[in-house]
């Protein structure tokens, strides 16, 4: 039987299935000296957007003819080396659009109606003594600009429709699309009430939101990221947020995840997710499915269903 390491966690229907076709070794069982005795027998690898694989694992497979990922980003997966060595490499886009959707406008909500300060008025019984609770402000007719117009992006603008927003992009590139394309991100964000961040992580997009960009979105803006953590500047934001220099985050990404600055928890004006874009029980059991959808039919068949951009042409 052909051999796979699961860097990942996964579902018991994508053990189920793994396990059909495959002999799976769990890395959280094993280390180093195991893969240098056993690496060589390894040919495929099951991980995630978050975990990757790390350089010292790969060059540990010398047989590795594949990295199925279950997640739509990949920034921790080397794939410059993979396409090097001919390993196939792919990822689960568009079955988590419309979750991340979701999330977006979720933190969006959340921030505009102040949605836990007001949950913690009435569950700390302050309601009672307290009178009214402070106005909000309305989400509606708002102006949000949207940072990576790709398959996310659009499924947000789709999403925010009923709040009857103006929406404003920026990529490196404009979009087949009817929104207003910004070459410029930092002119965006002046132009925005919001800015909804959703490019890929990894070195090009690293800190694209500075404190440049979150001076121009303003005391009264609010930024959102369900993409990665890498792409906002986590000092200046949180410098921004308490200077009141930016109104409100939201955020379900962070740069050095799972650990979130002590400084950002303690600010009223942030609604904080523990990185569960695309988090629900039938999302991530669509992501699974196509997860070992394409590494059984890269064993049986040589080909796959969503490879990475890099290796399509593999
Ligand atoms: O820049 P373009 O024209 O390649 O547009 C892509 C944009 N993007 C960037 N925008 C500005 N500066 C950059 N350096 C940059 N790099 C990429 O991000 C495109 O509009 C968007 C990515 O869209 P998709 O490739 O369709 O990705 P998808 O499925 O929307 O997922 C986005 C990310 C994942 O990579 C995960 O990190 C996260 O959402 O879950």
């Amino acid at each position: 039987m052909p051999e796979m390491l699961l860097i990942s966690d996964a579902t018991d229907a994508m053990m189920t299935r793994m396990a059909e076709a495959f002999t799976v070794h769990r890395w959280q069982d094993h280390d180093m000296d195991w893969l240098s005795q056993h690496g060589g027998a390894i040919t495929h690898v099951v991980t995630d957007g978050h975990l990757g694989i790390a350089p010292a694992v790969m060059s540990a497979l010398p047989n590795l003819q594949m990295i199925s990922c279950n997640g739509v980003g990949y920034d921790n997966i080397d794939t410059g080396e993979a396409l090097r060595r001919g390993i196939m490499v792919t990822h689960t886009p568009d079955v988590l659009n419309q979750e991340v959707a979701t999330t977006a406008v979720l933190l969006m909500l959340a921030c505009y109606r102040a949605l836990l300060r007001d949950d913690t008025y009435v569950r700390s019984g302050a309601w009672e003594t307290g009178g009214s609770a402070p106005l909000t402000h309305s989400a509606d007719n708002r102006t949000i600009g949207i940072l990576g117009m790709g398959r996310i992006g659009q499924a947000i603008a789709a999403k925010l429709a009923p709040w009857n927003p103006t929406i404003l992009y920026h990529s490196r590139t404009p979009k087949d699309v009817t929104y207003t394309y910004y070459d410029d991100l930092t002119a965006m964000a002046a132009a925005a009430d919001v800015l909804i961040c959703i490019t890929p992580g990894g070195a090009a997009t690293r800190h694209l939101v500075n404190a440049d960009v979150l001076a121009a979105l303003g005391p009264s803006g609010t930024l959102i990221n369900v993409g990665r953590g890498s792409v906002v500047d986590e000092t200046a934001l949180i410098e921004a947020l308490q200077t009141g220099a930016l109104g409100w985050a939201g955020l379900d990404v962070f740069e050095d995840e799972p650990r979130v600055p002590q400084a950002l928890r303690d600010l009223p004006n942030t609604v904080l997710l523990p990185h569960v874009g695309s988090g629900t029980i039938e999302t991530r059991a669509a992501m699974g499915t196509l997860t070992v959808d394409n590494l059984l039919q890269h064993l049986t068949e040589g080909t796959v269903k969503t490879p990475v951009p890099e290796c399509a042409g593999l």
